[in-house]
């Protein structure tokens, strides 16, 4: 079963079901009125959108990443705060900071077949289980069905063995209305569901992880700083425009930030902050290796 929240939840309350089960959809989080912004936005760029994927990315899916320039209403979904708390529940004990890793539109059409069932911490090269290195959201642009394709989750999977695979008929499909959100941790397998209706199912996916973790989409080129100096010093950061830790990803002046706004350029030429030092003092590093 995958557990199931209200929108009134808290985040220890969805920390609780990520760490048992993996994975949990809050229901209705967001509004009717920014889902509606989302969808007007949404419209014309799935409609130059072609299916032209691979096979894992689906041969009937519409994906493009780049969407919090292309549906700017995907701002009120990256920044959600009980998401950020969430994430930040379950990353910071491994790192001062955690980022966007990844972003995309998953608009599946309908004949779309079932993905291959996969973990999003496959692309780092980390044996499971192992402490969730990212934190996945898939918000539903439209609702998710067991017959449109809604998410298909192992829940308890995130504690299996590095080589242990799921068995036919073990995922799960999300089900729920637009405006919810599913969120599962990296050890967790899942896939786009099949999609046996007759309409689209469309989803946005917003992963975030430790900040010294190489980013899944690389968020410098999809937002360059012409792009980034539009959205808000918090997405800016959240982006990778910010220290990833002490001495980490700083530039000539400091905070990469600072490439953003002239106005910065007079400040610090620090390679790291005290909030940084602090939060870096504050965690048990990681043992790597026997
Ligand atoms: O579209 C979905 O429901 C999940 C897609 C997914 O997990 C992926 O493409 O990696």
């Amino acid at each position: 079963m995958i557990p199931k929240v209200g929108p009134d939840t808290t985040a220890d309350e969805v920390v609780g079901h990520l760490q048992d089960a993996g994975c949990v959809i809050v229901e209705s989080l967001a509004s009717d009125e920014v889902m509606d912004r989302i969808g007007a936005e949404l419209e014309p760029a799935l409609a130059e959108t072609g299916t032209n994927n691979t096979k894992f990315s689906g041969l009937r899916t519409k994906r493009f990443n780049g969407v919090l320039s292309r549906v700017p209403a995907s701002h009120e979904l990256a920044l959600q705060p009980l998401v950020l708390e969430v994430a930040g529940q379950m990353l910071l004990p491994y790192c001062t900071n955690f980022q966007l890793n990844y972003e995309g539109i998953m608009h599946l059409m309908p004949g779309e077949s079932a993905q291959k069932l996969h973990r999003d911490s496959f692309i780092y090269p980390i044996r499971q289980p192992a402490p969730a290195n990212t934190i996945a959201t898939m918000w539903a642009a439209s609702d998710f069905t067991a017959e449109n394709g809604g998410t298909l989750i192992v829940p308890g999977s995130h504690r299996w063995d590095h080589d242990h695979h799921p068995a036919p008929g073990q995922a799960i499909s999300t089900e729920m209305p637009r405006g919810s959100v599913v969120i599962y941790q990296s050890g967790i397998f899942h896939g786009a569901g099949p999609n046996v209706s007759d309409a689209p199912r469309s989803g946005i996916a917003l992963h975030y992880n430790f900040a010294w973790l190489r980013q899944e989409l690389n968020m410098y080129l999809m937002y360059p700083p012409d792009v980034a100096r539009t959205f808000s010093p918090k997405l800016q950061r959240l982006i990778g425009y910010d220290f990833a830790g002490p001495y980490l990803g700083f530039i000539d002046g400091g905070s990469p930030q600072q490439l953003l706004d002239d106005r910065r350029t007079s400040e610090t030429r620090e390679r790291t902050t005290p909030q940084l030092d602090e939060a870096y003092e504050a965690l048990e590093p990681i043992r790597f290796g026997p």
